[in-house]
């Protein structure tokens, strides 16, 4: 019989990575959730959930492995009761890093207004509170799998749902639940017309034919036996190098790329003045990390530059840009913190941040709608007297640690 797994946010990511192992294991199922809209549930319904990965340069794959999409708004008590249900066996997430409704320390926002009025009822809207009202009736052992960018995602995901739980007043049985902490990579453009005529599948799905996934041996249930993952007993190492190397470079290529007046990846790190600062700064980053010779992140670095150039996978810099508040203190600002404690210069990343601001700056003055989750609070660290230092405060570094690096 197959096992179940709960998936929330059925985006491109999702459907390119976790999808595409689930199916190749070929013993477990997907039921998919999508928390706010019901565009994915529409258009995949039409097809029986299933839809087309184009892997760019190796054949197109047909994925089948969603069992159906429940539309959170829509079906709030089928989402808890599948969270509670014994034969979903883990509840997995890419949310992004704003699904977790955070503050800036990485603690459940308890100012949060979709969380406070979640608070007060059982019938909620954001995915910590579907969690914690799901595990108070959980009576089985459940994983619940962050697989989004955040550093240490499980144990970030396992605090919140706890404070959650606390401000709530819910009991649950801890003892019976794990958040193991995952790493997860496989560059995942937008979608495009373009796909869509080439495919002819509304619904297709492009990516890269390289993927990683790294995920804690924690599961306190049955698990599914991925091929290709690495299952380890801790994943820092691994999350911190793909983090701030990986998408530490991504986010400057797209400030500083989309400043320089490119609209995709590709191009941005074809520049020789960007790709050598993109390759500063991961080097800078590969300093910070553990338990790895400066000849294997080289080797990483370079691997990543020739992903980056893929012409084929069209990623646009705005996409990446996206939430840059919410994603630059996992990919910056430790490897800023860590080298300015130990005295190393780290001037590209500096660099990275210089351009960050001047985005933002930029964007204001062209009044673009940022899209920035803290979109207002950027908004006004712009217009401040002092926009450098004010927009820097936004994600957690004092101009003064900059004085170090
Ligand atoms: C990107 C990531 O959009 C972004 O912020 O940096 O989605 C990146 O493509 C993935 O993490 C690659 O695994």
């Amino acid at each position: 019989m197959t096992k179940r797994i709960l998936h929330i946010g059925v985006g491109n990511f999702f459907r390119a990575h976790m999808a595409d192992y689930t199916q190749i294991e070929g013993n477990w199922s997907i039921l998919g959730v999508s928390l706010r809209s019901a565009a994915i549930r529409d258009g995949l319904s039409k097809q029986n959930y299933d839809y087309t990965l184009s892997v760019r340069g190796d054949a197109d794959k047909r994925i089948t492995v969603l069992e159906s999409v429940l539309v959170a708004p829509e079906n709030k008590l089928s989402v808890i009761t599948a969270v509670a249900d014994a034969e979903t066996h883990i509840v997995s997430l890419t949310v992004t890093e704003k699904g977790y409704t955070l503050t800036s320390d990485n603690l459940l926002d308890l100012n949060n207004l979709e969380i406070l009025e979640d608070l007060k009822t059982d019938q909620p809207k954001t995915a910590i509170g579907f969690l914690a009202y799901g595990l108070v009736r959980r009576k089985t052992p459940l994983t619940v799998l962050s697989c989004d960018n955040l550093s240490h995602n499980g144990d970030i995901l396992s605090r919140a749902v706890r404070d959650f739980a606390e401000a709530a007043e819910l009991e649950i049985d801890w003892t019976k639940v794990s958040f193991p902490n995952s790493m997860v990579d496989r560059i995942t453009p937008a979608a495009t017309h373009d796909l869509m005529d080439a495919t002819g599948d509304i619904m297709a799905v492009a990516t890269e034919p390289f993927s990683e996934w790294v995920i804690e041996d924690r599961f306190v249930g049955p698990r599914p036996n991925w091929a290709n993952v690495q299952f380890v007993e801790d994943v820092s190492p691994h999350e911190q190098r793909k983090l701030r190397m990986l998408n530490g470079a991504h986010s400057f290529l797209a400030y500083a790329g989309i400043l320089a007046g490119y609209e995709f990846v590709h191009q941005a790190v074809s520049d020789a003045e960007l790709r050598l600062q993109a390759h500063g700064l991961m080097r800078e980053a590969a300093q910070t990390l553990q338990g790895v010779t400066e000849e294997e992140t080289e080797v990483y670095a370079s691997a990543l530059l020739k992903r980056f150039k893929n012409p084929d996978l069209k990623h646009r810099l705005r996409q990446i840009a996206m939430d840059g508040s919410l994603k630059i203190p996992h990919r910056w600002c430790n490897s800023i913190r860590e080298l300015s404690a130990n005295r190393k210069a780290g001037p590209y990343l500096k660099l990275a941040l210089i351009r960050w601001t001047e985005f933002c700056v930029e964007e204001v003055a062209q009044k673009y709608v940022l899209q920035d989750l803290q979109a207002e609070e950027i908004n006004a660290a712009v217009r401040s007297q002092n926009p450098y230092e004010s927009l820097l405060e936004l994600v957690g570094i004092e101009a003064s640690v900059l004085d170090n690096v």
